[in-house]
């Protein structure tokens, strides 16, 4: 059983099979580095190597790891761990900068309006209000980021 998202999970094997493009089935540490980047998940040297040590005893070391090639099952665990480990905060405002269309620090219906013809949905405005209703916590009709940021925070709890 995974705990990331299944479209992150695809993107994680994506990611280790970009770097291993032979088939060789492993990916070196140093582009195990690079992956983590592509993926928005960049961890430093010193903390892949200690990542990696952590999972090499956890398994025992029967993951099939020697050294320097990293195979699959341990590269899934490296991404997972850190996607756990991601600042939701941080996550939560560059979302947020994502839904405020027109920038101006709230989202409002429009903003909700532009975005879904912007993905070619098309959602009624009652859903959009009922979506702004769940967050905006002090009833101005607009969601203001630490309502976005609250509402994430309590989502993630799940
Ligand atoms: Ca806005
Ligand atoms: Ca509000």
């Amino acid at each position: 059983m995974s705990v990331v998202p299944p479209e992150v999970e695809e993107q994680i094997v994506s990611a280790f099979k970009l770097f291993d493009c032979s088939g060789r089935g492993y990916v070196r540490f140093s582009e195990v580095l690079v992956a983590l980047k592509a993926l928005k998940l960049d961890m430093d040297a010193s903390e892949l190597e200690y990542v990696l040590g952590e999972i090499q005893r956890a398994n025992h070391n029967n993951s099939g790891n020697d050294g320097d090639k990293i195979r699959l099952p341990t590269f899934m665990d490296i991404a997972t761990l850190r996607y756990q480990q991601r600042d939701p905060i941080a996550d939560a405002e560059e979302s947020f900068e994502l839904f405020d269309h027109d920038a101006d620090g709230f989202i409002s219906l429009d903003d909700l309006r532009q975005i879904s013809l912007g993905l070619g949905e098309s959602v009624s405005d009652g859903e959009l209000k009922q979506m702004i209703a769940q967050a905006d916590k002090d009833c101005d009709g607009l969601v203001s980021k630490q309502e976005f940021i609250r509402l994430i925070a309590k989502a993630k709890m799940y």
